[in-house]
């Protein structure tokens, strides 16, 4: 009951405010850096993948599909023949279920011929131990601006992490899927019940969430 009387009060409060659910749309001249979110279906596993060492001594379970979670910056960089160079800065992604950490920097390169395609890099230390570990996806993945996704996996060795990224510079674009529709409404309400609803991305679901992804979701940003 509380927490329908918060979404009461907060689609109140909005339509009171004069904000209007619009289209998707990048405008020129947007600023230089600007930060992603990782939304639903971003994820961390980590464990023993094939291959392995063949003879029994890095057998481990795979275990994840944990959340994955955080933002990171990215800055555009002179095109460049056939792709599109980007520097990613300041991603600090996070697992909450397991309390791990990854933070670090890297860059993103996009193909400008079909098919779409684009490649992930990233530096990254994790739980804060100051081992920087490169993770890199490979470049299949699928690029939709303003959306990035990617499965990153760390450099060949028998244990590994996997991070699969679905990252928006859309605060509302809860899916990740570069566009904000009705959709990314109820899906965002039906993980803000669930306690995965941290639009602001300060570490913790409150209502205050709520008020910021409707006043993102009635700008359309
Ligand atoms: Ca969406
Ligand atoms: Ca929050």
């Amino acid at each position: 009951m509380r927490n329908a009387m918060c979404i009461g009060a907060a689609v109140v409060f909005l339509a009171g405010s004069g904000w209007v659910a619009g289209a998707d749309v990048i405008e020129p001249g947007a600023p230089a850096t600007v930060v992603y979110y990782l939304r639903s279906g971003s994820t961390e596993r980590e464990g023993c993948f094939p291959p392995d060492l063949g003879d029994g001594t890095c057998g481990c379970p795979v275990r994840g599909g944990f959340d994955l979670r955080g933002t990171f910056r990215v800055a555009v960089n002179a095109p460049t023949t056939g792709s599109q160079m980007y520097t990613v800065t300041s991603a600090h992604l996070r697992v909450p279920a397991i309390g791990r950490t990854f933070d670090g920097d890297g860059r993103y390169q996009s193909s400008n011929v079909a098919p779409p395609s684009g490649r992930l890099d990233l530096n990254m230390t994790f739980d804060r131990t100051g081992e920087v570990v490169r993770w890199n996806s490979d470049s299949s993945g699928v690029v939709s601006s303003p959306v990035v996704r990617a499965t990153l996996v760390s450099a060949p060795a028998c244990f590994n992490m996997v991070l699969t990224i679905r990252a928006t510079s859309l605060l509302s674009d809860w899916n990740a899927d570069g566009q904000v529709t009705v959709g990314d409404l109820f899906l965002f309400l039906k993980e803000w019940f669930a306690g995965d609803g941290d639009a602001d991305d300060n570490g913790a679901t409150t209502v205050q969430d709520l008020f910021t992804f409707l006043r993102a979701w009635m700008g359309a940003a």
